[in-house]
Protein backbone atom coordinates (compact mmCIF):
# COMPACT_ATOMS: atom_id res chain seq x y z
CA UNK A 1 0.00 0.00 0.00
CA UNK A 2 1.31 3.28 -1.12
CA UNK A 3 1.60 5.99 1.60
CA UNK A 4 -1.37 7.73 0.47
CA UNK A 5 -3.60 5.35 1.89
CA UNK A 6 -1.71 4.59 5.23
CA UNK A 7 -3.57 6.87 8.24
CA UNK A 8 -1.26 8.87 10.17
CA UNK A 9 -2.26 9.26 13.74
CA UNK A 10 -0.35 11.81 16.02
CA UNK A 11 0.82 9.97 19.59
CA UNK A 12 2.54 12.07 22.06
CA UNK A 13 6.33 11.36 21.80
CA UNK A 14 6.89 11.12 26.00
CA UNK A 15 4.74 12.53 28.53
CA UNK A 16 1.72 11.18 29.99
CA UNK A 17 -0.28 10.32 27.03
CA UNK A 18 2.14 8.28 25.66
CA UNK A 19 1.44 4.82 27.54
CA UNK A 20 -2.06 4.78 27.64
CA UNK A 21 -2.01 6.25 24.18
CA UNK A 22 -0.22 3.02 23.23
CA UNK A 23 -1.64 0.63 25.09
CA UNK A 24 -4.92 1.51 23.82
CA UNK A 25 -3.48 1.21 19.89
CA UNK A 26 -2.55 -2.48 21.74
CA UNK A 27 -5.43 -3.29 22.35
CA UNK A 28 -7.12 -2.11 19.10
CA UNK A 29 -4.95 -4.69 17.79
CA UNK A 30 -2.13 -2.76 16.03
CA UNK A 31 1.30 -3.75 16.22
CA UNK A 32 3.95 -1.58 15.52
CA UNK A 33 7.53 -1.82 14.52
CA UNK A 34 9.62 0.76 15.89
CA UNK A 35 10.07 2.17 19.25
CA UNK A 36 8.81 4.77 20.88
CA UNK A 37 11.92 6.86 20.70
CA UNK A 38 11.71 6.91 17.07
CA UNK A 39 9.78 9.92 15.37
CA UNK A 40 7.38 7.05 13.21
CA UNK A 41 6.11 3.81 14.06
CA UNK A 42 5.06 1.58 11.45
CA UNK A 43 1.52 -0.29 11.72
CA UNK A 44 2.71 -4.15 10.74
CA UNK A 45 -0.99 -5.30 10.91
CA UNK A 46 -2.95 -2.32 9.94
CA UNK A 47 -2.52 0.84 6.97
CA UNK A 48 -1.70 2.79 9.90
CA UNK A 49 1.15 4.89 10.79
CA UNK A 50 1.91 6.73 14.56
CA UNK A 51 4.28 9.80 14.38
CA UNK A 52 5.49 10.68 18.05
CA UNK A 53 5.36 14.44 18.31
CA UNK A 54 4.96 16.93 21.52
CA UNK A 55 1.43 17.06 22.48
CA UNK A 56 1.12 20.63 21.20
CA UNK A 57 1.77 19.68 18.03
CA UNK A 58 -0.92 17.45 17.96
CA UNK A 59 -3.95 19.81 16.99
CA UNK A 60 -1.93 21.55 13.98
CA UNK A 61 -0.92 17.95 12.73
CA UNK A 62 -4.34 17.24 12.21
CA UNK A 63 -5.59 21.05 11.16
CA UNK A 64 -2.93 20.90 8.51
CA UNK A 65 -3.48 17.62 7.38
CA UNK A 66 -0.14 16.21 8.37
CA UNK A 67 -2.45 13.62 10.06
CA UNK A 68 -5.79 12.22 9.90
CA UNK A 69 -6.14 11.59 13.60
CA UNK A 70 -4.49 12.32 16.58
CA UNK A 71 -4.89 11.40 20.55
CA UNK A 72 -4.43 14.53 22.76
CA UNK A 73 -5.90 15.96 25.97
CA UNK A 74 -8.99 17.95 25.43
CA UNK A 75 -7.22 21.07 27.17
CA UNK A 76 -4.63 21.19 24.55
CA UNK A 77 -7.60 20.79 22.11
CA UNK A 78 -9.69 23.45 23.36
CA UNK A 79 -7.07 25.91 24.01
CA UNK A 80 -6.05 25.31 19.89
CA UNK A 81 -9.57 25.70 18.93
CA UNK A 82 -10.10 29.19 20.71
CA UNK A 83 -6.60 30.39 19.61
CA UNK A 84 -7.51 29.34 16.19
CA UNK A 85 -11.11 31.28 16.60
CA UNK A 86 -9.36 34.31 18.07
CA UNK A 87 -7.26 34.40 14.56
CA UNK A 88 -10.51 33.78 12.85
CA UNK A 89 -9.24 30.19 11.60
CA UNK A 90 -12.36 27.63 12.26
CA UNK A 91 -10.85 24.65 13.51
CA UNK A 92 -10.05 21.83 11.00
CA UNK A 93 -10.26 18.60 14.03
CA UNK A 94 -13.53 16.75 15.24
CA UNK A 95 -13.39 14.84 18.38
CA UNK A 96 -14.71 11.24 17.54
CA UNK A 97 -13.59 9.38 20.69
CA UNK A 98 -13.93 10.43 24.66
CA UNK A 99 -11.19 8.02 26.12
CA UNK A 100 -10.95 7.32 29.82
CA UNK A 101 -7.26 8.18 30.24
CA UNK A 102 -5.24 11.33 31.13
CA UNK A 103 -8.19 13.10 33.37
CA UNK A 104 -7.29 16.31 34.62
CA UNK A 105 -8.40 19.49 35.29
CA UNK A 106 -7.62 23.05 34.77
CA UNK A 107 -8.32 25.19 38.26
CA UNK A 108 -7.26 28.40 39.73
CA UNK A 109 -5.04 28.33 42.61
CA UNK A 110 -3.98 31.06 45.42
CA UNK A 111 -1.31 30.93 48.18
CA UNK A 112 -2.86 29.09 50.36
CA UNK A 113 -2.42 31.98 53.32
CA UNK A 114 -4.52 33.79 50.95
CA UNK A 115 -8.50 34.09 51.21
CA UNK A 116 -10.27 33.79 48.41
CA UNK A 117 -13.85 35.33 48.01
CA UNK A 118 -15.46 33.94 44.44
CA UNK A 119 -14.62 34.30 41.11
CA UNK A 120 -15.51 38.35 41.27
CA UNK A 121 -12.98 38.70 43.51
CA UNK A 122 -10.15 38.09 40.99
CA UNK A 123 -10.95 41.59 39.17
CA UNK A 124 -7.60 43.00 38.33
CA UNK A 125 -5.26 40.26 40.02
CA UNK A 126 -2.56 38.99 38.20
CA UNK A 127 -3.19 35.18 36.87
CA UNK A 128 -0.61 33.16 35.30
CA UNK A 129 -1.13 30.49 33.20
CA UNK A 130 -0.22 28.14 29.94
CA UNK A 131 -4.03 28.12 29.26
CA UNK A 132 -4.59 32.26 28.10
CA UNK A 133 -7.54 31.17 26.44
CA UNK A 134 -9.56 28.86 28.38
CA UNK A 135 -8.86 30.89 31.12
CA UNK A 136 -9.88 34.11 28.96
CA UNK A 137 -13.12 32.27 27.92
CA UNK A 138 -14.20 32.02 31.99
CA UNK A 139 -12.54 35.23 32.94
CA UNK A 140 -15.30 36.77 30.18
CA UNK A 141 -18.19 34.84 30.75
CA UNK A 142 -18.08 35.78 34.54
CA UNK A 143 -17.87 39.33 33.53
CA UNK A 144 -14.19 39.37 34.87
CA UNK A 145 -11.24 42.04 33.93
CA UNK A 146 -7.79 39.94 35.58
CA UNK A 147 -4.40 40.15 33.52
CA UNK A 148 -3.54 37.50 32.29
CA UNK A 149 0.23 36.72 32.78
CA UNK A 150 0.99 33.61 29.92
CA UNK A 151 4.05 31.67 30.87
CA UNK A 152 5.39 28.87 28.83
CA UNK A 153 5.85 26.46 32.39
CA UNK A 154 6.81 26.70 35.82
CA UNK A 155 3.77 28.33 36.47
CA UNK A 156 3.12 26.81 40.28
CA UNK A 157 6.34 29.24 40.92
CA UNK A 158 5.10 32.35 39.63
CA UNK A 159 3.10 33.65 42.43
CA UNK A 160 6.76 33.66 44.67
CA UNK A 161 8.79 35.01 42.10
CA UNK A 162 5.94 38.27 42.02
CA UNK A 163 5.43 37.57 38.60
CA UNK A 164 1.28 36.73 39.23
CA UNK A 165 -1.17 36.58 42.20
CA UNK A 166 -2.22 33.52 41.80
CA UNK A 167 -2.25 30.98 39.07
CA UNK A 168 -4.17 28.75 36.61
CA UNK A 169 -2.58 25.52 35.75
CA UNK A 170 -3.71 21.54 35.51
CA UNK A 171 -4.18 19.78 38.22
CA UNK A 172 -4.14 15.91 39.02
CA UNK A 173 -3.37 14.63 42.63
CA UNK A 174 -3.46 18.29 43.65
CA UNK A 175 0.60 17.59 44.89
CA UNK A 176 2.28 20.03 42.98
CA UNK A 177 -0.19 22.74 44.21
CA UNK A 178 0.66 21.36 47.59
CA UNK A 179 3.99 21.53 47.83
CA UNK A 180 4.28 24.77 46.28
CA UNK A 181 2.06 25.93 48.96
CA UNK A 182 -1.44 26.71 46.51
CA UNK A 183 -4.81 26.02 47.02
CA UNK A 184 -6.87 25.12 44.60
CA UNK A 185 -10.28 27.31 44.79
CA UNK A 186 -11.89 26.86 41.09
CA UNK A 187 -12.33 24.43 38.37
CA UNK A 188 -12.04 26.27 35.21
CA UNK A 189 -11.89 23.19 32.81
CA UNK A 190 -12.49 19.71 33.22
CA UNK A 191 -10.61 17.57 31.09
CA UNK A 192 -9.47 14.15 29.75
CA UNK A 193 -8.13 12.56 26.03
CA UNK A 194 -9.49 12.19 22.94
CA UNK A 195 -9.24 10.98 19.57
CA UNK A 196 -9.89 13.38 17.19
CA UNK A 197 -9.30 13.45 13.26
CA UNK A 198 -9.83 15.39 10.18
CA UNK A 199 -13.11 16.92 9.23
CA UNK A 200 -11.73 16.39 5.33
CA UNK A 201 -12.89 13.69 3.34
CA UNK A 202 -10.94 10.71 3.20
CA UNK A 203 -10.20 8.20 0.64
CA UNK A 204 -12.19 4.78 0.78
CA UNK A 205 -9.27 2.27 2.19
CA UNK A 206 -8.66 5.21 5.09
CA UNK A 207 -12.14 5.77 5.41
CA UNK A 208 -12.76 1.87 6.32
CA UNK A 209 -9.90 1.78 8.43
CA UNK A 210 -11.13 4.67 10.87
CA UNK A 211 -14.13 3.28 11.08
CA UNK A 212 -13.02 0.25 11.79
CA UNK A 213 -10.28 1.56 14.54
CA UNK A 214 -13.32 4.02 15.85
CA UNK A 215 -15.45 0.19 16.68
CA UNK A 216 -12.67 -1.05 18.43
CA UNK A 217 -11.56 2.12 20.51
CA UNK A 218 -15.06 2.31 21.50
CA UNK A 219 -15.11 -1.92 22.41
CA UNK A 220 -11.68 -1.10 24.36
CA UNK A 221 -13.41 1.71 26.21
CA UNK A 222 -16.54 -0.05 27.12
CA UNK A 223 -14.51 -3.66 28.32
CA UNK A 224 -12.03 -1.80 30.64
CA UNK A 225 -14.74 -1.16 33.56
CA UNK A 226 -16.47 -4.48 32.15
CA UNK A 227 -16.95 -7.80 33.90
CA UNK A 228 -18.46 -10.98 33.60
CA UNK A 229 -20.40 -12.68 36.18
CA UNK A 230 -21.38 -15.89 36.67
CA UNK A 231 -23.88 -17.16 39.30
CA UNK A 232 -26.50 -19.91 40.77
CA UNK A 233 -28.95 -18.42 42.13
CA UNK A 234 -32.52 -19.67 43.89
CA UNK A 235 -35.34 -18.78 40.80
CA UNK A 236 -37.10 -16.68 43.45
CA UNK A 237 -34.30 -14.79 44.29
CA UNK A 238 -33.90 -13.83 40.53
CA UNK A 239 -35.55 -10.20 40.27
CA UNK A 240 -33.19 -9.44 43.43
CA UNK A 241 -30.11 -10.91 41.97
CA UNK A 242 -31.03 -8.36 38.55
CA UNK A 243 -31.19 -5.38 40.49
CA UNK A 244 -27.74 -6.02 42.03
CA UNK A 245 -25.96 -6.53 39.24
CA UNK A 246 -24.37 -3.12 38.02
CA UNK A 247 -24.76 -1.66 34.98
CA UNK A 248 -26.14 -4.91 33.22
CA UNK A 249 -28.81 -5.05 30.38
CA UNK A 250 -30.39 -8.53 30.03
CA UNK A 251 -28.64 -11.62 32.13
CA UNK A 252 -29.00 -14.89 30.55
CA UNK A 253 -31.11 -17.31 32.99
CA UNK A 254 -29.74 -20.80 32.17
CA UNK A 255 -31.51 -23.76 33.45
CA UNK A 256 -29.51 -26.20 36.16
CA UNK A 257 -30.14 -29.85 35.16
CA UNK A 258 -31.74 -31.42 37.92
CA UNK A 259 -32.34 -28.51 40.15
CA UNK A 260 -36.20 -27.02 39.08
CA UNK A 261 -35.23 -24.42 41.56
CA UNK A 262 -32.21 -22.86 40.73
CA UNK A 263 -30.69 -21.84 37.69
CA UNK A 264 -27.11 -20.13 36.41
CA UNK A 265 -27.42 -16.25 35.80
CA UNK A 266 -24.80 -14.57 33.25
CA UNK A 267 -24.28 -10.96 32.86
CA UNK A 268 -22.07 -8.26 31.45
CA UNK A 269 -21.79 -5.82 33.79
CA UNK A 270 -20.64 -2.22 32.20
CA UNK A 271 -19.31 -1.50 35.86
CA UNK A 272 -16.46 -2.43 38.34
CA UNK A 273 -18.03 -5.56 40.42
CA UNK A 274 -16.43 -4.80 44.21
CA UNK A 275 -16.38 -7.31 46.79
CA UNK A 276 -19.89 -5.55 48.15
CA UNK A 277 -21.53 -6.47 45.29
CA UNK A 278 -20.01 -10.05 45.58
CA UNK A 279 -21.44 -9.88 49.34
CA UNK A 280 -24.88 -8.27 48.32
CA UNK A 281 -25.48 -11.08 45.64
CA UNK A 282 -24.79 -13.75 48.44
CA UNK A 283 -27.07 -12.38 50.87
CA UNK A 284 -29.97 -12.31 48.03
CA UNK A 285 -29.38 -16.08 47.50
CA UNK A 286 -26.43 -16.40 44.95
CA UNK A 287 -23.72 -19.17 45.08
CA UNK A 288 -20.83 -20.38 42.97
CA UNK A 289 -19.85 -16.94 41.52
CA UNK A 290 -17.42 -15.92 39.11
CA UNK A 291 -16.20 -12.88 38.06
CA UNK A 292 -14.33 -12.76 34.95
CA UNK A 293 -12.30 -10.00 32.88
CA UNK A 294 -13.56 -9.44 29.39
CA UNK A 295 -10.69 -9.29 26.45
CA UNK A 296 -12.64 -7.66 23.74
CA UNK A 297 -16.41 -6.55 22.95
CA UNK A 298 -18.26 -5.80 19.86
CA UNK A 299 -21.41 -4.54 19.51
O1 LIG B 1 6.63 17.47 25.86
P1 LIG B 1 5.15 17.67 25.68
O2 LIG B 1 4.77 19.07 25.30
O3 LIG B 1 4.56 16.63 24.77
O4 LIG B 1 4.49 17.34 27.11
P2 LIG B 1 3.86 18.30 28.23
O5 LIG B 1 4.86 18.47 29.30
O6 LIG B 1 3.22 19.49 27.62
O7 LIG B 1 2.63 17.41 28.69
P3 LIG B 1 2.45 16.32 29.85
O8 LIG B 1 3.03 15.02 29.42
O9 LIG B 1 2.83 16.86 31.19
O10 LIG B 1 0.86 16.25 29.83
C1 LIG B 1 0.18 15.86 28.69
C2 LIG B 1 -1.33 15.91 28.97
O11 LIG B 1 -1.65 15.04 30.07
C3 LIG B 1 -1.88 17.25 29.42
O12 LIG B 1 -2.10 18.14 28.34
C4 LIG B 1 -3.18 16.83 30.07
O13 LIG B 1 -4.17 16.62 29.08
C5 LIG B 1 -2.84 15.48 30.68
N1 LIG B 1 -2.63 15.51 32.15
C6 LIG B 1 -3.26 14.72 33.04
C7 LIG B 1 -1.79 16.28 32.85
C8 LIG B 1 -1.91 15.94 34.21
N2 LIG B 1 -2.84 14.96 34.29
C9 LIG B 1 -1.10 16.60 35.21
N3 LIG B 1 -1.21 16.28 36.39
N4 LIG B 1 -0.89 17.21 32.46
C10 LIG B 1 -0.13 17.80 33.39
N5 LIG B 1 -0.21 17.55 34.73
C11 LIG B 1 0.74 18.25 35.65
C12 LIG B 1 0.14 19.20 36.66
O14 LIG B 1 -0.02 20.46 36.12
C13 LIG B 1 1.20 19.21 37.75
O15 LIG B 1 2.21 20.14 37.44
O16 LIG B 1 1.44 17.31 36.40
C14 LIG B 1 1.84 17.82 37.64
C15 LIG B 1 1.40 16.84 38.69
O17 LIG B 1 0.04 16.95 38.98
P4 LIG B 1 -0.55 16.66 40.42
O18 LIG B 1 -1.82 17.48 40.56
O19 LIG B 1 -0.86 15.21 40.43
O20 LIG B 1 0.48 17.04 41.44
ZN1 LIG C 1 3.06 20.05 25.80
Amino acid sequence: MDKHTRLKLAVQKSGRLTDPSLDLLTRCGLKLSRGKDQLMGFGENMPLDVLFVRDDDIPDLVQEDVCDLGLIGLNVLEEKRLELAARGTRARFETVRTLDFGHCRLSLAVPAEQSYDGVRSLHGRRIATTYPFLLGRFLEQRGVAAEIVTLSGAVEIAPRLGRADLICDLVSTGSTLQANHLREVETVFESHAVLIRTPVELPAEKRDWVERLLLRVEGVEQVKESKYIMLHAPRSALAAIRRLLPGSESPTVIALDGFPDRVAVHAVCRENVFWETLEALKGAGASAMLVLPIEKMLA
